[in-house]
């Protein structure tokens, strides 16, 4: 039995995208950050960061939205090569997503559309440091299909939610042809398209 608690933000994406992908039937409940349920004491039992995702899987209880991706992989076996070193780059390629990409597309998002007050320099630092990422990615896909290779993997399914926010991010994203392609192939995915709808209460299949 697996139920996911999540919210329409990129982090909350990820671990959808992935039980969609694996076809894992789910449940999912949806949590309102507006109204501060992360901070309620049933959510800070599962998550005692408050914040979303969390997966409950039978009697096992996962924050941290690469945790949650890892874990799915291990479970199935799928999206995560087995063989350690191409397992090494996939985790290399995930931990990018969630230790840099997350973090500092989201402080960008947030000192363009969330501040109270304007903010130039730390404007111009995230977005800078976006830029940088988003350049990473592209010489990424000069020599690689996916991010962690040949394969489609949970290092894709990590980024593409960020990546995608480009527009709303103001990132020119003519300039990163490669990233474009590959937001585009991953976009048409039935299961990322699915994913990207949630949450959305109650079972999935
Ligand atoms: N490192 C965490 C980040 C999760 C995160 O930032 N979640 C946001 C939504 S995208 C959240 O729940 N924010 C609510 C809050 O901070 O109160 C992960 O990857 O799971």
């Amino acid at each position: 039995m697996l139920t996911l608690y999540t919210a329409h933000t990129p982090n909350g994406h990820k671990a959808a995208i992935a039980l969609h992908e694996l076809a894992l039937p789910h449940t999912v409940r949806s949590v309102d950050l507006a109204a501060g349920e992360q901070h309620r004491a049933a959510f800070l039992a599962l998550n005692p960061n408050n914040k979303i995702p969390v997966l409950v899987d039978d009697d096992q209880t996962i924050f941290e939205s690469g945790a949650i991706l890892i874990h799915l992989a291990d479970k199935t076996g799928r999206l995560l090569p087995a063989e350690p070193a191409a397992r090494s780059v996939a985790l290399q390629w995930l931990f990018l997503q969630v230790g840099s990409i997350g973090p500092m597309l989201g402080q960008l998002w947030w000192f363009r559309h969330g501040s109270p007050t304007p903010n130039p320099a730390a404007l111009e630092r995230y977005q800078r440091e976006t830029l940088r990422l988003y350049g990473v990615i592209e010489r990424r896909l000069e020599t690689a299909a996916y991010l962690a290779g040949d394969d489609y993997s949970i290092a894709d399914i990590a980024s593409y939610p960020w990546l995608a926010t480009h527009e709303e991010l103001g990132i020119p994203i003519a300039d990163y042809p490669r990233l474009r392609d590959w937001l585009a192939l991953i976009g048409q995915r039935p299961a990322v398209q699915r994913g990207m709808q949630a949450p959305r209460d109650g079972a999935n299949r």
